[in-house]
């Protein structure tokens, strides 16, 4: 049985740059239900009752076709909200340090235009996605996944994501997808980041 993992911080403590109300609705109601119906699949499965959502996401093609698409789905949500939660946390006003910034400095120039980049594409993902930067190819780049598709699926580790499903926004930025972008940045956890480009090396 996979379950619901708590924030590893309080729903207030990414205000103002994302509100209470979103962190409960987007983890409470959004996040759970990913989790819910991915349960139910594996139910029908229970060959698969072992397998970590890593380990299934990444093999989809290996999923029985009666709940490949929910475990894509909802495996996935489940998967890049898990990950989503902790590639937050409160402002603190860090930036990328050490072999994560190399990287980034070796694809993008500087920090800025990695920034705007990223930004800019998380603004033209059309509909539901998610934004990322991957580690790939031996080097950090920029991959936009539809719905709840996570880049592990195409052999890319994911360092940092961003959410552009309008229930990560809607409530507190109405339509302006690029505000929230903008905003998100304030609340990124780069230590996170880093562990995850670490793991990702060795
Ligand atoms: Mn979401």
């Amino acid at each position: 049985m996979f379950s619901l993992p708590d924030l590893p911080y309080s729903y207030d403590s990414l205000a103002p740059f994302i509100s209470s109300d979103i962190q409960h609705l987007h983890h409470d109601k959004h996040h759970r239900t990913y989790v819910d119906n991915l349960n139910k699949a594996i139910e029908k499965h229970p060959e698969l009752s072992n397998k970590s959502v890593e380990d299934l996401v990444v093999s989809l093609d290996t999923i029985p076709d009666d709940i490949k698409m929910v475990v894509r789905n909802h495996g996935g949500g489940h998967l890049n909200h898990s990950m989503f939660w902790e590639m937050m946390a409160p402002h603190k006003g860090q930036e990328p340090a050490g072999t994560l910034l190399d990287k980034i400095q070796h694809s993008f120039g500087d920090v800025e235009t990695f920034k705007k980049q990223f930004s800019e594409a998380a603004v033209k993902v059309f509909g539901s996605g998610w934004q990322w930067l991957v580690w790939d190819n031996n080097e950090v780049s920029l991959v936009s996944t539809p719905n709840q598709d996570s880049p592990l699926t195409q052999g890319k580790i994911p360092l940092l994501g961003l959410d552009v499903w309008e229930h990560a926004y809607y409530l507190q930025y109405y339509n302006k997808r690029p505000d929230y972008v903008e905003a998100w940045w304030n609340v990124v956890n780069w230590e996170n980041v880093s562990l995850r480009l670490d793991q990702a090396l060795k």
